[in-house]
């Protein structure tokens, strides 16, 4: 989840590279982050290749963890600086690589990526009551993705696979109640992200939306229930999660590479019933 208000702020909190929290140990194929009103803890080094990347919330709003890649030679401070230069275009040497995307308090979700080595950040690009992305209040993490050689954990099968284009999701095969390990697979031109939302009864995608709006008051129709952030063309990841029977969404909120406008003003919305 994550709003073209965002683009908009002042990414400064990136140019001091705040380490916030303890580095913790890192383990192959895993990694855990956690996120606090308004910071992450995460490990300072992460082993590359396939990884199975969990958020946990232990904050009072909705968070998820954006991670970028930035390519050689370029550091935290440097997209900071970039981003205060031209806030709607991120740098062309700043790769969206996905992660779980956004979660209750308490909650948590996991996405499977495969991580390349490089100097990465994970962003916070969900923004709070005011509309201020989170990001700029302090949740950007820099961590570090070695180069791995041994174990590697083995792809998990997606027995569904959500296809994004531009300015839409496409479902392989509707989803059944039970659990479910899903791909996304970026077909499009643009970067795009996948929110699960467990609508509540008689809700839309875009009331869900809505609730998100700054001075939208009352708590949202709906649950996120994770999913991935921001991947860019051709890429995919993958996440698994329980569906009960009722109303969903997949709701796509990166903004468009032109106009900055959010993708579900586009259209990028998709509602289903589970039986
Ligand atoms: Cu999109």
């Amino acid at each position: 989840m994550k709003s073209h208000i965002l683009l908009s702020l002042c990414l400064a909190v990136l140019a001091s590279t705040p380490l916030t929290g303890q580095a913790q140990a890192a383990q192959p194929g895993k990694v855990t982050i956690t996120a606090t009103d308004y910071g992450f803890k995460s490990p300072e080094q992460v082993p590359s290749g396939l990884t199975a990347i969990e958020v946990i919330n232990e904050g009072a709003e909705v968070h998820h963890a954006q991670l970028v890649r930035l390519a050689p030679g370029k550091t935290p401070a440097d997209f900071a600086a970039a981003m205060k230069a031209d806030p709607e275009h991120p740098p062309i040497w700043a790769t969206f690589v996905g992660g779980p995307n956004a979660v209750v308090p308490g909650d948590r979700a996991t996405a499977v990526m495969d991580l390349q080595p490089g100097q990465h950040l994970a962003l916070c690009l969900v923004p709070n009551k005011a509309g201020v992305a989170h990001v700029a209040m302090g949740m950007a993490r820099p961590f570090m993705v070695t180069e791995t050689i041994g174990t590697r954990i083995a792809e998990p099968k997606p027995d569904v696979v959500i296809t994004a284009r531009d300015f839409q999701f496409v479902l392989s095969r509707p989803i059944t109640a039970g659990s479910h390990t899903i791909q996304l697979l970026n077909e499009g031109s643009q970067t795009h992200e996948v929110v699960l939302v467990k609508l509540a009864p008689a809700a839309t995608a875009k009331d869900f939306i809505a609730a998100f709006e700054p001075g939208a008051v009352g708590p949202p129709p709906g649950r996120p229930l994770g999913g991935i952030v921001g991947i860019e063309q051709g890429s995919r990841g993958l996440f698994t999660a329980m569906f009960d029977p009722g109303p969903y969404a997949l709701i796509c909120f990166f903004p468009d590479k032109k106009t900055g406008a959010p993708h579900f003003a586009q259209g990028m919305t998709w509602e289903f019933d589970v039986r």
